[in-house]
């Protein structure tokens, strides 16, 4: 048995037997960002490669991410062990239009790992929304993932929609912005205050704010 193993099985959609091989690794006493990123992320990096060659669709694409979901299930009390007084509050979404929600599922458990008080606000989430959330809990911090092309032209408009609410409404709220075909200098042309590669990208620059 060994992390390949988690590979092959998400690559197979089997979803009943990743959460027992994670499991193992687990037990075994394997690092958790390896069993992460060396089993679940790659498959799905895989199964992203075959979607664009055409050689299998989304119906798979889906089964996949619920087989990555599922092993998720199990790192989860890992990753966002907390029991610790919040740090910060950050509100967290997938930019309107968009439904990938795997990234963002883990930027939120690092965060609430960190010791940050997260509100997940799932998929597909209007800029209102966002603004709206961080005005009723007092938030830090706005977090965006996006990982369709289209849905950047909607994050920029979500930043902007927060901006202006800084200003015009009084709501005092840094906007973090994050996923594949977001970059640093996307980041900076829609005005966003943070960008963050990864999950722990996230956590560093959420830090970095509420230290400051
Ligand atoms: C699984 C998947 C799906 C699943 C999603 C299930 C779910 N619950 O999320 C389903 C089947 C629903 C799906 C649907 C579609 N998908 Co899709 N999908 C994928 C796939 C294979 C994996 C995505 C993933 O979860 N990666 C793993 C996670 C861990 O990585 P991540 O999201 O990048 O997140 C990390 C970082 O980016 C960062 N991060 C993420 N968010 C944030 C936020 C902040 C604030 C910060 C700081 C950091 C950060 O941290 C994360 C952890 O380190 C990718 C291919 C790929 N390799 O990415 C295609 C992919 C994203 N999909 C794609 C497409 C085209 C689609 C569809 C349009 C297909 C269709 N014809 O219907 C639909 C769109 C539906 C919609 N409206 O959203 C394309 C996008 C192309 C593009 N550039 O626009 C990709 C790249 C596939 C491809 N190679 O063509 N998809």
């Amino acid at each position: 048995m060994s992390i390949d193993d988690i590979r092959k099985a998400v690559l197979e959609y089997d979803e009943e037997t990743v959460p027992e091989l994670v499991q193992a690794e687990v037990d075994a006493g394997t690092e958790v960002h390896e069993i992460l990123n060396r089993g679940l992320v790659s498959a799905l990096d895989e199964i992203g490669e075959k979607f664009s060659a055409g050689t299998l669709f989304v119906p798979e694409m889906l089964m996949a991410a619920e087989a990555v979901q599922a092993g998720l299930d199990i790192l989860r009390p890992l990753l966002a062990d907390t029991g610790i007084k919040p740090i910060g509050t950050v509100i967290l979404g997938t930019v309107k239009g968009d439904l990938h929600d795997i990234g963002k599922n883990l930027v939120g458990m690092l965060l609430e790992g960190a010791g940050f008080r997260l509100i997940d606000l799932g998929t597909d989430v209007d800029a209102e929304d966002f603004i709206s959330a961080a005005q009723e809990n007092d938030a830090d911090i706005i977090a965006m993932s996006g990982l369709l092309t289209t849905s950047m032209s909607e994050m920029e408009r979500a930043v902007t929609a927060v901006r202006h609410a800084n200003t015009g409404r009084n709501v005092n709220v840094r906007v973090m912005v994050g996923g594949p075909p977001v970059t640093q200098d996307f980041a900076d042309r829609i005005g966003a205050d943070a960008y963050g590669m990864d999950a722990p990208g996230a956590v560093e620059r959420a830090r970095g704010f509420v230290a400051s």
